[in-house]
């Protein structure tokens, strides 16, 4: 796969990379140093999660210590799964398959350890915040982990079409959706909360956390894909959609912000670094511009919030502040405008990682050294260039002038199994391909959204 956006003169690639890390920050341009770190991104998974090993953890295969940062854990409330975003849709779906395995061993360990808190009679599991490769579970109870993990099986499924793989799927996502019919626990006006949440690492614990609200829907959303892909269970289908749609909804408060907690105590003054009441936004698929339009609006003030983005200011690296600068924060963010639609601020997200989280020799700096921001830098590029979460495949969502001059890309991923090309000229899309993997695919026309509008395209 290929991407370009711009090439960086002669003199500035000739440099070494401190050099050219240092230039870049004082605000210059280096096309081909962002592009680097998109392929190096991929090449780093490439190296640490291969078939029949272990999945990438906090600093990947180089971790130069016996005591490292966070035990060199699999933390899953964000770092582990964003270490994955980019597996599917930058073409690298094998690599997700260490992940995919180690959860998948980890049922058994999370269940007893789930019925030991939370009872013997407990259908399903879950898991603590920090996790191990011999099934141990550390810090505190992550409740809606598991949910966040169904969801990258429904992606791998979404992205491959592979039908061995759904069967396998199917169960697991399902056991996790019986965990949360057993706790989700109904307030007298009949909506659902899940109980005892804690939005990570921030809010206090109580019930009906967004975050949880949010993962929880989208959990039931990927049951419902597996479920009618493998055409079975209709009456527990029947159930989950019931469910889904008693949850208590997302709520816009009274600064206009996405809600994080089902009080509206949201403080515009704060930049944590966590986002995760924004999880509908990226990763998820619950809340975006063209389906949910005044939630995404609320998600954009929450997200300008947490940056430090002030209204009539104008809003650089440089703005960004504290906690806001970490290797995993501008990622996020990142996909997150890049879902919103807000192509400058996604290029600001690029620019910030390189310029405060980013070291000499390209790892990620949390600090200290931590992989997930180079992994998830690929995914936000890829976000920023094709999207396919919305019913329909859309080129160039959110392009930042600085790469709109002409560029191109080849090979990104798309759901529903397609393989997409793309070339560009002042912003607007030149040349297109649309390849699918499937031989009964290559009849169905999809949708596709360039340049505006939305055309209906039978891929090759
Ligand atoms: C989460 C984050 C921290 C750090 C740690 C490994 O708990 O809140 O910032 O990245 O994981």
């Amino acid at each position: 796969m290929t991407v370009r956006w711009g090439r960086t003169d002669s003199t500035t690639a000739a440099l070494p990379t401190d050099a050219r890390l240092k230039r870049y920050s004082k605000g210059e341009s280096d096309p081909e140093l962002e592009q680097t770190m998109f392929f190096y991104g991929r090449y780093l998974l490439a190296s640490c999660s291969r078939p029949g090993g272990l999945p990438a953890n906090l600093q990947g295969l180089w971790n130069d210590s016996n005591s490292p940062a966070w035990a060199s854990d699999y933390h899953n409330n964000i770092n582990l799964q964003m270490n994955y975003w980019h597996a599917e849709t930058t073409g690298l779906a094998e690599c997700h398959e260490p992940l995919l395995e180690f959860v998948a061993a980890a049922v058994e360990p999370c269940r007893i350890a789930t019925k030991r808190a939370f009872g013997e009679k407990t259908r399903g599991w879950t898991a603590r915040t920090s996790q191990s490769i011999f099934g141990g579970n550390g810090w505190e109870w992550n409740i809606p982990a598991s949910a966040w993990y169904a969801q990258h099986f429904v992606e791998h499924y979404a992205f491959t079409q592979d039908r061995k793989f759904l069967e396998r799927a199917y169960p697991i996502v399902k056991e996790i959706c019986e965990y949360w019919e057993d706790h989700l626990k109904r307030l007298p006006e009949g909506a659902l909360v899940a109980p005892n949440g804690w939005s990570p690492e921030h809010g206090p614990r109580e019930d009906g956390v967004m975050h949880d609200q949010q993962l929880i829907w989208d959990l039931f959303a990927g049951y419902l894909e597996l479920a009618k892909a493998l055409n079975t269970d209709p009456d527990y289908q029947k159930k989950v959609a019931t469910m889904q749609a008693q949850l208590a909804p997302n709520k816009i408060g009274k600064w206009g912000q996405l809600q994080e907690w089902q009080a509206d105590r949201d403080d515009p003054k704060d930049t944590h670094r966590h986002i995760s009441h924004l999880f509908a936004v990226y990763p998820g698929k619950q809340i975006s511009p063209t389906t949910t339009p005044e939630l995404a609006k609320a998600a954009t003030l929450s997200l300008k919030a947490r940056s430090n983005d002030q209204a009539g200011q104008p809003f650089t690296v440089q703005t960004t502040i504290g906690d806001s600068r970490r290797s995993w924060t501008w990622p996020w963010r990142c996909a997150c405008w890049a879902r919103l639609g807000e192509a400058e601020r996604a290029g600001i997200m690029v620019r910030g990682l390189l310029t405060y989280n980013t070291l000499p020799n390209l790892f990620c700096d949390h600090p200290p050294f931590q992989m997930d921001g180079n992994f998830g830098i690929s995914a936000a590029i890829a976000e920023c260039l094709l999207q396919s979460h919305a019913g329909e495949l859309h080129l160039l969502p959110a392009l930042p002038k600085a790469w709109a001059t002409e560029g191109s890309f080849t090979g990104l991923r798309a759901r529903g199994g397609y393989r997409v090309d793309c070339a560009w000229k002042d912003g607007k899309v030149i040349s297109h391909r649309i390849i699918a993997d499937r031989a009964k695919s290559k009849k169905a026309p999809v949708k596709v959204r360039l340049n505006g509008e939305l055309r209906s395209v039978v891929p090759e």
